[in-house]
């Protein structure tokens, strides 16, 4: 199913040539009305009416998150004629966040990517869609919300936390799809095991959008398993619109990107040069219509690749892989180059890990890793338990080159937070 079949399954030759009709308007613009950019632009020496191919694209400078930090409250906006209508911004571990604006033409064009995700995922105006991200200055919930108004579902704005009322509206409402964190997806399925629900056969949930933080295969299935649904991860950033960016069809094989609005490379993060499709790198996004705010070459630090080629879907539309990590998440511990994702990969696929681990590092490079266990386990015999120990600080010391301290835990002991996932505690003194 589609919802818009002509510009998700228009020819590449014409995909390619709306990119470049894009790119040139957009460079344009952001030479006419955004000073940071003349600046770049003056200071590079180039010439924006010099930008005549999709691959010219690669003589344009970067913008990072450094940049929208330093331009926040309002330095990348486009002091044009177009009505800014509504604001988000993405929060930083540190210091201001950054700001986002939208025109009245941008919150449209993001309701209308949502709008294809959400087909993409099989869903139509039958299904009731309880919608578990934080609504607010996170672009997540409303962003979702305007998306599936779009397609005429109804829409249940239930925000994160408070599983209980969660369940009530589920109950009450009959949902058939969710849009949530991979964390908390868990930590939900954990707290029906807790209350006696089945899901498979006291709820209607079907779909699972589940996206904004990492996560891997193994959990999906872990979702899938525990929730009785179909998972589609969804991957988006507050600088480009918010959710909508990227999105699974039901092929699986990578996330659809909405090239039409998004021109994509992938570059090696040390060097900044670009690489061929398939290879895995940074991923480096420019907006090809946002109108408030166009940002070009963005260094969204998550690594993942580009992959081309025909999808069985119809859709033509690139697909990237699943994102494996942030170039800045990776740890260096005792030498070795260690990613959260590798960790959490290795952990769930042992059935008797339960849906939360946290990654602690202490003393002078010391790695604990915290894993909550699966009911039945936590309350097996001790021996198992040893055993479980064992094995998990092998295949994980197989996997990153690290051997770590294993602490098992029980179900629903660790923390979790209603946005994202906190992986890693650092405490070292090094
Ligand atoms: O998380 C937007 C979003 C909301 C996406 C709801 C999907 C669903 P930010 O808070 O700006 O925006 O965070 C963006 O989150 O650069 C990735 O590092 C990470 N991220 C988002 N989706 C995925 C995903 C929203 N499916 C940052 N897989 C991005 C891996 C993801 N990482």
């Amino acid at each position: 199913m589609f919802w818009d079949r002509e510009i998700e399954a228009l020819p590449r030759p014409e995909l390619e040539a709306l990119q470049l009709a894009r790119l040139l308007r957009t460079v344009r613009r952001v030479g006419e009305h955004v000073p940071f950019y003349q600046t770049r632009f003056r200071e590079m020496g180039l010439d924006p009416a010099s930008v005549r191919t999709l691959a010219d694209v690669r003589r344009l400078p970067f913008t990072t998150n450094a940049d929208l930090r330093a331009s926040y409250p309002d330095g990348l906006v486009v002091k044009g004629p177009e009505q800014v209508v509504r604001l988000h911004t993405s929060s930083g571990t540190t210091g201001k966040p950054k700001a986002l604006f939208f025109s009245r033409k941008d919150v449209d064009e993001a309701a209308e990517l949502i709008a294809r995700c959400l087909v993409m995922a099989g869903a139509s105006q039958h299904d009731v869609l309880q919608n578990m991200m934080t609504y607010g200055l996170f672009t997540g919930a409303l962003v979702m919300h305007y998306g599936a108004e779009k397609v005429g579902m109804l829409v249940i704005p239930a925000g994160p936390g408070n599983s209980e009322r969660q369940l009530m509206l589920m109950q009450d409402f009959g949902s058939t799809v969710i849009h949530t964190t991979p964390s908390y997806a868990l930590y939900f399925a954990d707290f029906l095991e807790r209350k006696g629900i089945d899901p498979r056969k006291d709820l209607r949930l079907r779909t699972g959008l589940i996206g904004s933080e990492p996560y891997t295969e193994e959990t999906r299935q872990k979702i899938e398993d525990a929730l009785g649904i179909t998972v589609f991860n969804s991957y988006g950033l507050s600088e480009m619109n918010g959710p909508g960016v990227a999105f699974e069809c039901s092929e699986r094989n990578g996330m659809h990107i909405w090239e039409d609005d998004y021109l994509v490379e992938v570059i090696d993060p040390e060097t900044g040069e670009p690489l061929p499709d398939g290879e895995t790198g940074e991923m480096v996004l420019t907006s090809l219509s946002r109108e408030a705010m166009p940002i070009l070459r963005y260094r969204t630090r998550d690594i993942t690749s580009i992959h081309r080629e025909p999808c069985a879907c119809g859709r033509t539309h690139a697909r990237i892989e699943r994102i494996t990590g942030r170039s800045d998440d990776m740890l260096i511990i005792r030498g070795a180059n260690v990613y959260p994702q590798q960790v959490e990969r290795v952990l769930m696929r042992f059935p008797e890990v339960g849906r939360n681990y946290l990654i602690r590092l202490e003393g002078l490079d010391e790695m604990i890793v915290q894993v909550e266990l699966s009911g039945a386990t936590f309350d097996g015999q001790l021996e198992h338990l040893v055993r479980l120990q064992e094995q998990i600080v092998e295949k994980l010391r197989a996997e990153i080159m690290v051997r770590p301290k294993i602490e098992l835990v029980a179900p629903g002991s660790l923390p979790v937070s209603e946005g994202k996932a906190k992986r890693v505690v650092d405490n070292r003194k090094l």
